[in-house]
């Protein structure tokens, strides 16, 4: 087979199409903060991307085979491919409840995954990059990860994982071949690890020297079978990072894979990124196959300061918590809260704060004055008269160097940053409300009125299409509240003045109830 691109071709970008993916998460347990943390934020870039005006893709989906998901099935009492289809559910549960919108959903134990994995394996065979030998040493089952003597301190694992010993027959990946091209791929594209303190950790890896990797297990029955030998199956991360191609429809389909592959963005947590940015890339150039645009890690959430464990009893369910105050908070909260790429702390406390000042108070309160006078006043249809004053100009230049901002911010996976952006546009604009006093020139000054509520009107518009990605129902209520047509909602549209179509509907309250902050 004759792909169009070879690797390290990663020039050709198009903008107008673009991949992004999530890890695709272990089933041995149900979701968590933390996948719904990876997740959203996927979804915010994918749903940017879109509204700039891209063909997107964005794959998220469930990693089901390995020695893990075995023994959690075991322990259930269950076949290990019920146990998967049980908990791959609540994965998929996620898209509703936290609003995401992926365009694939895949589970490693689908035929076409099977399918793309062995002839991934085929091609790294036909090149010579695999042989047959014999494995000795130590793996944590939890990270399906097997390390090195040295590494191993008081009998665990660098991630504090009780380890097994394990020797058995295994095939290897030629790794050890790959170190010098990985690194001159790493000199030449300077933004394939995000962000940059992530790409030192990887430099120093790889410069440390790469062994051969074990890629095959032989006492383990749950995983896909090596193509040829069927006393093996494939070690389960070989078999979960082709699942990125699989879902482009590798092997057959070369126009998607041309298309797409090249703008492909890998978000990661940083624990797994050593697989992402150095094993990853080393199996695709030995299998002759161009390389992703980008890995980018993201940081590790921590709860009330301490790591969420099954055994602390911490694990926050992401269900409970969007009942509680609805996924537009969750979403923000997570964002806002955070800068991407760091670690970071959830605590309910910190997310109510949050919904009470910039959601409530900043955001809600702003819609709410402006749109409940239009509606007291003009019976929702609004006076729209364009202003040359001084003061009105100065805040509307806010937007279009705001959109850049967020654009450049967005494009970096600075999501805070962008969202701190916002919220300075959202207190402004209550500022100005502050300042201009509708209530007192509705009685003094009709035509001054028209324009301030114009200038109002023309930031909402401008504020709601920014917030889109990021809390798209509060968003999307904004934009009905504003008879904003479907179809001016992209960024292109944001040049235009604010055109209602019609008379404003009534605004449904955004942030139902601001709850107390307890202390
Ligand atoms: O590693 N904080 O799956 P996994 C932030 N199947 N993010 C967190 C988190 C936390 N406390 N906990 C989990 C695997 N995550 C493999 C991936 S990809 C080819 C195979 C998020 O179920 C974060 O994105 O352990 C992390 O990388 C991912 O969940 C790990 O999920």
């Amino acid at each position: 087979m004759v792909f169009l691109r070879s690797w390290g071709d990663t020039e050709a970008m198009t903008r107008d199409s673009f991949y992004i993916t999530t890890p695709i998460y272990y089933v041995n347990a149900r979701p968590h903060i933390g996948s719904a943390y990876t997740s959203i934020a996927v979804d915010v870039v994918a749903r940017f991307m879109r509204q700039e005006g891209a063909d997107v893709r964005f794959l998220t989906g469930t990693d089901e085979h390995g020695q893990k998901v075995a023994q959690s099935a075991e322990q259930a009492g269950k076949t290990a491919q019920a146990f998967c289809d049980e908990i791959s559910v609540h994965f998929r549960d996620l898209i509703p409840l936290l609003n995401l919108t992926p365009t694939d959903f895949i589970r490693t134990t689908e035929a076409r995954h099977k399918k793309a994995a062995q002839a991934f394996w085929s091609r790294l065979v036909t090149r010579g990059q695999i042989y047959l030998g014999s494995y000795a040493g130590w793996y944590d089952v939890r990270d399906e990860t097997f390390y090195r003597e040295e590494e191993i301190v008081d009998g665990k694992s660098p991630s504090g994982h009780p380890v097994e010993w394990i020797q058995e027959p295994s095939y290897f990946f030629k790794l050890s071949d790959w170190q010098q091209p990985l690194l001159r791929f790493y000199e030449e594209h300077p933004d394939f690890i995000a962000p940059s303190y992530r790409r030192n950790e990887i430099l120093r890896f790889v410069e440390g020297g790469l062994k051969d990797l074990s890629i095959s297990r032989s006492r383990l029955t749950w995983g896909i079978p090596v193509p040829g030998d069927t006393q093996h199956v494939m070690y389960v991360w070989i078999d979960a990072l082709t699942n990125y191609l699989t879902s482009l429809g590798f092997p057959e389909k070369q126009e998607d894979f041309a298309r797409f592959w090249p703008s492909c963005v890998h978000v990661v947590g940083k624990e797994i990124i050593r697989f992402h940015a150095v094993y990853w890339p080393a199996l695709l150039m030995a299998a002759n196959l161009p390389l992703p645009r980008q890995i980018f890690a993201h940081g590790w959430l921590t709860v009330e300061g301490q790591k969420m464990s099954k055994s602390l009893g911490n694990v926050v369910d992401p269900t409970s918590l969007v009942k509680t105050y609805g996924v537009d908070a969750v979403r923000y909260f997570l964002l806002r809260e955070i800068p991407f790429g760091e670690d970071g702390d959830f605590s309910e406390r910190a997310l109510r704060r949050r919904l009470n000042t910039d959601l409530a108070n900043d955001l809600g309160n702003l819609v709410q004055r402006v749109l409940s006078f239009i509606h007291k006043h003009f019976e929702g249809r609004p006076p729209l008269r364009q202003s040359s004053l001084a003061e009105d100009q100065e805040f509307l230049f806010l937007f279009p160097s705001l959109l850049l901002r967020v654009q450049n911010h967005v494009h970096r996976f600075a999501l805070h940053r962008a969202l701190e952006g916002i919220n300075e546009a959202v207190v402004a604009a209550n500022r100005y409300v502050d300042q201009q006093k509708p209530w007192v020139l509705v009685k003094t000054n009709p035509e001054r009125l028209k324009e301030v509520l114009t200038v109002l009107l023309e930031g909402l518009f401008r504020i709601g299409l920014l917030l889109r990605a990021f809390i798209p129902s509060t968003a999307e209520k904004i934009l009905d509240a504003l008879a904003v047509a479907p179809e001016a909602r992209t960024f292109a549209q944001s040049a235009a003045p604010y055109q209602p179509v019609g008379v404003l509907p009534p605004l449904e309250i955004l942030f139902p109830k601001v709850l107390e902050d307890a202390g």
